[in-house]
């Protein structure tokens, strides 16, 4: 059985058989060894079903059981070092900041010993979380394996920035991100969501005592976690960069967080109109080679002269400047380094907001521009610009290197979805602390298997079908592979191994939602993600449904094909109507190729004397009377009609439920509306494309005329009004 730790330590030798953890563990603790490190081994052992703890402190007799832990690295617990000589290894000393020992073995008296001794406490937290997961049950494994484990992370500073649009994560939420940061050795969490009022529009406002008695709970879990909990706050839209009541604003927020144990401050200025509005600051810093780096380079300092700097024990300010994601030098940029103080970290997104890649050359060309700390500000997996969509695939695209390039960190951005972000923050927790070794593939099997437990495969068949990003292009692995392959088969008249493998995958997909809906102990995930649960389970049926549709086809078993047909239509349809995207450019065109496989093979010509439109889904942008709904325009019926609102872009939308053969739009309208207008295509009613446009609408019965295009949905657009009324249209009919 491997051994599965994350992150990937640096250094693990397996040192023999290793023993089995008896009911009673000795525990000697020194005087100063960290209070987090003990509760999570006590907190381990519980879980790994030990019965008794003989806890001594160090000086004490130690205790005569089979099995004696020693918690605690030199500056912490004298006695472990002893041990770890009577073991023949290395103390932690060499190992630099949070850097660990982990060994366990029967010394030369026969006596088994495990030590956990850290370089410092954060070191011998990150032994505990080690050893956590080294007796963590798991079949074929009943033994503490025999290893000696040297241990430090790649990057200085590691862990998530809360730092999205769209509902912020709720006070729960927090609490077990933390945990999760500890588990998995991240030590940083920056609180700055967008969307609480008082991180940005109401900086200047104190935070009511409910959110303040939050912010202690999250203060202290973080102690307690090893993460230093960041208090941002995002002023640049509103304050006057150089004026003294708002800077007094300014520090007593930042002092009543100090209040309450927060170290650690940012001032962050992305998404911000960067023009100077105040007369002071523009008469201050007009003149400047930049004024808006300028006044923002002025506020900094001052903050971190006369807040940072006067208050012991705080950390390095943290800031994001206004230009964080363009790839070269500019007057802004270079005012900005020039002036910020030199201790101030400045956080980048990479070259692009959510960046492909981050390189080491990237890093050596924006540190030369900024000349400060480098701390990225990793936008994946955040979803809040595509908010139907998940990003589950681990991270990748990022230099094993970037530590030696000026960068001293990485904090990513997680999507609105709490949970689901555990998913790819395994893997980043993984990157962060071992960057060398980090392989995404192992990193996703394993945090796949580790959120999943019981789950794990049905999990690892969902989150398939959440797979690609602006960072990585494959979508749907099993799948895409699979349906290749299938129509591969298809075009060679031989398929059916193919079709039986794809039949199954997608059984596999439709059944997914249900085992995690019963199986996954993680209520939260599941609420997160319902929708997309949803509608996974019905593509995977609709995919089933295309797979036997094509094989009955073959078999020219005609009625059946046609009923899996109906089927097919019905569930992709259905799934339509679900805007979270699952599977994109997958699932959907491939019911979709295996329908248009199947009008060939029954030879469907579609009489082009249909109204495709008739009696399907619509949409329109607005209505202005609440009688006159955008049903009324394909109800066939002449007399009946859709009344538009008052702007200059008024639409209306119909699906076809399937992709057609059109080139023929009729628009029956009221004559004094609109002179301009355009119809136009789609497949996934995003992505629009012109087919026809004219700024010499006739209104009455238009009948237009285009090349054919397949398209499920058609919409016509008014862009060019007659009169200021609204916009009466009749009918709209589609024909093939
Ligand atoms: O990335 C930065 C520095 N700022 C914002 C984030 O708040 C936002 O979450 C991401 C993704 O939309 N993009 C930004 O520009």
């Amino acid at each position: 059985e491997a051994i599965v730790i994350n992150p990937t330590p640096q250094s693990l030798t397996v040192r023999g058989e290793g023993f089995p953890l008896p009911p009673v563990v000795g525990l000697v603790v020194g005087d100063g060894t960290d209070d987090a490190a003990v509760r999570e081994v006590e907190d381990a052992l519980k879980a790994a079903d030990v019965k008794r703890i003989e806890r001594r402190n160090a000086g004490e007799d130690a205790p005569d059981t089979p099995v004696t832990i020693w918690v605690g690295g030199p500056s912490e617990n004298a006695a472990s070092a002893d041990v770890l000589e009577s073991l023949n290894a290395e103390g932690p000393g060499e190992l630099g900041d949070e850097g660990y020992v982990l060994v366990s073995d029967v010394d030369p008296k026969g006596d088994r010993q495990i030590v956990l001794a850290g370089s410092d406490p954060a070191g011998t937290f990150y032994a505990t979380q080690t050893f956590r997961q080294l007796i963590a049950e798991r079949p074929g494994r009943d033994r503490v394996p025999a290893v000696e484990i040297r241990d430090w992370p790649d990057m200085p500073v590691r862990g998530a920035i809360e730092g999205f649009y769209g509902p912020p994560w709720s006070h729960e939420d927090r609490l077990s991100q933390l945990e999760f940061y500890g588990e998995h050795k991240m030590n940083a969490y920056i609180y700055a969501p967008k969307d609480d009022p008082y991180h940005r529009e109401k900086w200047r406002e104190p935070y009511p005592a409910d959110a303040l008695a939050e912010i202690q709970e999250l203060v202290d879990k973080a102690r307690n976690e090893h993460v230093t909990f960041t208090f941002a706050i995002s002023p640049g839209n509103t304050i006057c960069f150089s004026d003294d009541e708002d800077f007094r604003l300014l520090v007593e927020k930042a002092q009543a967080v100090w209040d309450l144990g927060v170290r650690s401050f940012a001032i962050f200025l992305d998404d911000i109109n960067p023009n100077l509005r105040c007369e002071q600051d523009i008469e201050k810093f007009g003149e400047d080679r930049n004024p808006p780096a300028s006044a923002q380079a002025y506020l900094l300092n001052r903050f971190n002269r006369e807040f940072i700097a006067t208050h012991e024990g705080a950390e390095r300010l943290i800031t994001v400047p206004t230009e964080y994601s363009q790839p070269g030098t500019s007057p802004y940029r270079e005012e900005f380094a020039d002036r910020v103080d030199p201790d101030v970290i400045v956080q980048w997104t990479g070259i692009g907001v959510v960046a492909p890649t981050i390189t080491t050359e990237d890093a050596d060309t924006i540190h030369d521009i900024f000349q400060h700390d480098l701390l990225i500000w990793d936008n994946y997996p955040v979803n809040d610009y595509d908010r139907n969509r998940l990003f589950l695939h681990p991270i990748v695209g990022r230099d094993a290197h970037l530590t030696e390039h000026g960068v001293i960190g990485l904090t990513a951005n997680p999507m609105n979805e709490a949970e689901a972000s555990k998913i790819p923050l395994y893997t980043i927790a993984d990157y962060v602390w071992n960057s060398a070794a980090y392989d995404p593939d192992t990193s996703w099997d394993r945090s796949i298997e580790y959120f999943g437990g019981e789950a794990a495969d049905a999990l690892r068949t969902f989150a398939e079908q959440s797979y690609s990003s602006q960072l990585n292009e494959t979508e749907s692995p099993t799948l895409s592979r699979l349906i290749h392959a299938f129509w591969e088969g298809y075009e060679a008249e031989d398929f059916d191994a193919q079709a039986q493998e794809l039949l199954e995958a997608f059984e596999r997909v439709r059944n997914a939602p249900a085992e995690l809906r019963s199986e996954l102990k993680n209520e939260k995930f599941l609420e997160e993600v319902s929708p997309y649960l949803d509608k996974t389970e019905l593509y995977g049926q609709a995919g089933m449904a295309a797979v036997k549709m094509l094989k009955f086809q073959q078999e020219e078993r005609d009625e059946a094909a046609w009923e899996q047909r109906m089927t097919v239509q019905q569930l992709s349809a259905e799934a339509g109507n679900i805007p979270q995207k699952v599977a994109e450019n997958v699932i959907e065109p491939f019911l979709q190729q295996a329908l248009e496989k199947h009008d060939e093979w029954i030879g469907i010509t579609l009489p082009w004397t249909v109204n495709l439109a008739a009696h399907k889904p619509v949409k329109a942008s607005s209505v202005e009377v609440d009688d006159f709904p955008p049903e009324l325009a394909v109800d066939a019926d002449d007399s009946t009609r859709w009344s538009s609102g008052l702007t200059d872009d008024e639409w209306i939308y119909v699906d076809l439920l399937q992709q057609y053969p059109i080139n023929k739009v009729v628009l029956k309208w009221e004559t004094a509306y609109a002179t301009g207008y355009k119809i136009q295509v789609s497949n996934d009613a995003e992505h629009w494309k012109d087919v026809y446009v004219t700024d010499d609408g006739k209104g009455g019965e238009e009948v237009v005329y285009f090349s054919t295009e397949n398209a499920r949905y058609v919409r016509m657009l008014g862009t060019k009004r007659a009169t200021n009324w609204g916009f009466s249209l009749y009918e709209f009919e589609v024909y093939p």
